[in-house]
């Protein structure tokens, strides 16, 4: 069973789920008639100094894996076409930088603010979190009905706090685009 967390609710992973090793991030999505919107998933992986520990530990569709090998990205994914998972996001938690001690979740509507898109937008919307070894859900979200009106999402965070991996589920609705995340973590 899923673990339904309120926004702003965290507990930790480590001791919850001790098994838990690999997770899969999932987005799914479906157009509403008329509108053409493309989600995308991306993982900022953030050092002490609460920025990216190198450029390339942002994890997106135009970089699809960290230079630690611990986050994948399966690829891009513009329509949303296709039920359950539409973009992935794939992490084993113990290949992780150790100079890494939060990674942000982030979700965002790709060139929301010139098309008019946000989350109300759509159907079906959400984001989940799976153990990969069981498949079994351990977190989800739904987007649209929770962040209508925004564009853009930190769906949650995970945190190292004295070797074991905490989550945040901080639900932070935004409008500042994928743009406005890279400017504050770079
Ligand atoms: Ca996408
Ligand atoms: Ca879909």
């Amino acid at each position: 069973m899923a673990i339904v967390l309120k926004k702003g609710g965290s507990f930790n992973l480590s001791k919850k789920e001790p098994a838990l090793k690999k997770i899969m991030l999932g987005l799914g999505w479906e157009q509403k008639a008329g509108n053409q919107m493309d989600l995308d998933a991306s993982v900022f992986m953030l050092g002490a100094n609460g920025k990216l520990v190198a450029e390339e530990y942002l994890v997106f569709y135009n970089n699809l894996k960290s230079p630690d090998g611990s986050v994948q990205h399966t690829g891009d994914n513009r329509t949303g076409a296709g039920d359950e998972d539409d973009e992935m996001i794939l992490a084993n938690l113990s290949l992780i930088n150790a100079g890494v001690n939060e990674i942000k979740i982030i979700i965002s509507i790709h060139d929301a603010a010139t098309r008019r898109h946000h989350f109300g937008l759509l159907q079906d919307a959400y984001i989940r979190i799976v153990d990969v070894e069981n498949k079994r859900e351990v977190l989800r979200y739904d987007l649209d009905a929770e962040f209508s009106g925004n564009s853009d999402v930190e769906f949650g965070k995970l945190q190292r706090i004295d070797g074991d991996w905490n989550f945040v589920a901080s639900g932070l609705g935004a409008n500042g685009g994928l743009q406005g995340y890279v400017d504050m973590y770079a």
